[in-house]
């Protein structure tokens, strides 16, 4: 199964830490195709790589490869919104984690949004439940 994992770069940094315990659980069950976001040493900068149209083609590619979308979206980011309204409008199967008591609110657009599955949580063993339970129920295409 192939996983793409979405969470704020240029959006802030904060919870990387988290992105990275969510992808190293998301990798037993296949590929994240993008395991960089969860990377400690990437900074909200996020331009110390290719050029921007680089990161967006080569994003979209794996966005349309990817069998499901797992998105944190307690920090607010401009990209993991695109990437979700972008797997919706693909018919992915995408799912959206929000930690509770956060200091963000989060849109109108994710939170009303029925083409998706959206899960609130507060420790990340929680996570793990929600996440097993979701692709669980995606048919494996590979
Ligand atoms: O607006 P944001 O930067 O917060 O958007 C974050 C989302 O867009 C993530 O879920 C990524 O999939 C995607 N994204 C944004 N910037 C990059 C990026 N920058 N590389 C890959 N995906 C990105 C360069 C980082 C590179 C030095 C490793």
């Amino acid at each position: 199964m192939k996983i793409y994992f979405a969470g704020s770069i240029r959006g802030g940094r904060q919870d990387a830490d988290r992105y990275q315990q969510i992808i190293e659980y998301l990798k037993t069950f296949g590929e994240v195709l993008t395991e960089h976001v969860g990377d400690p040493k990437l900074t909200s900068a996020g331009d110390d790589g290719p050029n921007d149209k680089f990161i967006h083609d080569r994003d979209l590619e794996w966005l349309k490869s990817s069998d499901a979308i797992v998105a944190e979206v307690t920090t607010v980011s401009m990209g993991v919104g695109y990437e979700i309204g972008r797997a919706v409008e693909m018919g992915k199967p995408v799912l959206c984690l929000f930690r509770k008591g956060a200091n963000s609110n989060l849109s109108a657009m994710i939170a009303g949004c029925d083409g998706l599955k959206l899960a609130y949580y507060s420790e990340i063993q929680e996570v793990n439940e929600i996440v097993l339970e979701f692709l669980s129920g995606i048919p494996k295409t590979r």
